[in-house]
Parts: structure tokens; sequence; C-alpha cells
């Protein structure tokens, strides 16, 4: 008889640390719920009720029904993943054309996390997923608040934690602990990634939110230190649109606006929107 298998560790997530880890930054409030449709939802409901302190949290232990971009879906066992929401409500200087670098300032801070953390070499899969060992571990969304204020941003990261196979929706998804990850806390995950979204988010401020701009101190601009986790560059990818067509081309770049930058076979170059693809894959079929 074979033995039972080790039941999964799954203890909840630690406040208090998170906490500390965004007071160390200057972020505004942390909300935890026990459980909840989406933390995204409850963010932006939050912020259309009131003035929300510009960086605050919305997390919970179990999200029971999150979305992902075009009305898909986003699935997360009970304390098996992380599921957290930031709002930026950038102030008067910044300029409203880096809004929606948000997306991508944050998969790279989870890429950075992932690396940092749990010493896994993960990637960029243009626009929105975080990848590592060909798999997707993390889905960011963005949305756009309207507040009395003026623009506002909730950017919710779905990160898979814990999940063996069997509670993974799909084939191509991972999660830290199948892909050999050194740690599976949670909070050592989330206080990790706040700190590195905290730290891009002051650079990418500092310069107003232009993504060709350097911030102090750094060496690149936002949109070159993000290119440079892309794992599709120099690769040839299929762009599929929602009218049914597939645009084909080498990835070359990552351009103004965050538009994939594709060329064509006739060496034509496109910059493709996030908004405007159902999906990317390889053009060789695999899916990173
Ligand atoms: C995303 O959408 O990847 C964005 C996911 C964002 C989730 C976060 S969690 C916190 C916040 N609150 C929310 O309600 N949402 C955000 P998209 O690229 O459309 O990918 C969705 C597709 O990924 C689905 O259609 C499935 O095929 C697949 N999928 C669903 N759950 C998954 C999971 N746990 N891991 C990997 N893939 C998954």
């Amino acid at each position: 008889m074979s033995p039972e298998p080790a039941p999964v560790q799954r203890p909840p997530l630690d406040a208090t640390r998170v906490r500390e880890a965004m007071k160390s930054r200057g972020m505004g409030e942390l909300w935890v719920s026990r459980a909840t449709g989406s933390t995204n939802d409850d963010l932006v409901e939050r912020a259309k009720a009131g003035r929300l302190a510009h960086l605050s949290v919305e997390t919970t232990e179990h999200q029971e029904a999150g979305h992902g971009r075009l009305g898909r879906g986003w699935e997360t066992p009970d304390r098996s993943a992380l599921a957290v929401s930031i709002y930026f409500r950038p102030d008067a200087g910044f300029d409203p054309a880096g809004l929606p670098w948000l997306s991508m300032l944050c998969a790279t801070a989870m890429v950075r996390t992932l690396s940092e953390r749990a010493g896994l070499a993960a990637g960029l899969k243009w626009p929105n997923d975080v990848v590592a060992g060909g798999h997707k571990l993390c889905g960011v969304l963005a949305q756009l608040v309207l507040t009395a204020d003026g623009p506002a941003v909730v950017v919710g990261a779905g990160l898979n934690v814990s999940q063996d196979r069997a509670e993974l929706p799909v084939p191509t998804a991972g999660s830290v602990a199948l892909l050999g990850g050194r740690t599976t806390d949670r909070t050592e995950l989330m206080a990790g990634y706040l700190d590195r979204v905290a730290e891009l988010y002051a650079g990418f401020a500092a310069v107003h939110g232009h993504a060709d701009e350097p911030g102090p101190g750094d060496r690149v601009s936002l949109r070159q230190a993000i290119a440079r986790h892309m794992v599709s560059i120099g690769h040839e990818v299929d762009a599929h649109l929602p009218d049914g067509t597939v645009l084909r081309g080498t990835a070359e770049d990552l351009g103004a606006e965050g538009a994939l930058v594709l060329r064509d076979a006739a060496g034509k170059l496109h910059h493709v929107l996030a908004a405007d693809v159902f999906h990317l894959r390889r053009s060789d079929g695999s899916y990173v």
C-alpha cells in the first residue's frame, strides 16, 4: 500500500508582516478578507465609495469568483494562492499616458519577486502573464477607475502558490510549488511583491509616468526594464485577434503604450495593443 500523501501546508496570511512591509514603503491601507468574490471588484468599490489612500491593498485567503481579461475566469482554491489588488492614484503631475503601463509594472515586480524569494527563473509573457518553466504562474488584470480626484487604476495579481496539478484549471497553468520554488510562504511572497511594486512605482512616478525616461538612480527606463523580462522577444508569435484573425510575426520589442512590436513575413511592422489581443501564442504551438 502506498503511503498517504503529506497534507499540503496552507497557513493563513500574516497581515502584521504584510503591513510592516507596506509601512516601510509608505504604502496605504491593507484589507484581508477570509473569502470574497474578487479582490479587484472589492477595491474598485472602495475607490468609488470614497477617498482611498494611494497604494492601498486588498487581498483575500480565498477568491471565489476571480476574473481575467475579456470576461475570462480565474480559479484558485482556498489559501493556495495570492489574490492581491493594489490601488494606484497618481498625483496631478503624472502623465495619464503612463496609466496603461501599471499592469506590466506589476507583472515585472512579480517576476523579480519570484526570482528573489522563490529562486524561480520567471519571465513576462506579453501582455499580462508571468511564466516559468513553460507554465503560467500569475495573471495580472488592470481596471481603470474614474474617481472624483481623477483617474485611478486597480491592478490585481493572481499568483498560484501551492496548488497541485489537479487543482489547476488548465494544462498551461503552474504553481510555485510544482515548479520547485524554494518557498510557498504566501506572506513572504506578498510582502516581496508589494515591496517591488512600490519601488518600481516610485521610480516611475518620479519621471511623471514617462515610460521612456529612467527614474532617478535607474539605469534604464520602465519600458526597457519590462522588455528585458519578456520571453517572446526574438520568437515568432501568433497574435489572435478578437475577430478571429491571426497576425503572425517576430516579436521585436515593446513599443509605445506597451504595444508588442511584431515584424511580419513581408517585413512590415505592426504595433499590437493588449486590448486588441485575445491571446498570444508561439507560432510553433508552444505556450511560452
Ligand atoms: C489573467 O487573465 O491572467 C488575469 C488574472 C487576474 C487575476 C487577479 S487575482 C486578483 C484580482 N482579482 C480578480 O478578480 N482578478 C485579479 P487572462 O489572461 O484572461 O487569463 C485567464 C485564463 O487563464 C482563463 O481563461 C484560464 O484559461 C486561465 N486560468 C484560470 N485560472 C488560472 C490559474 N489559477 N492559473 C493559471 N491560469 C488560469
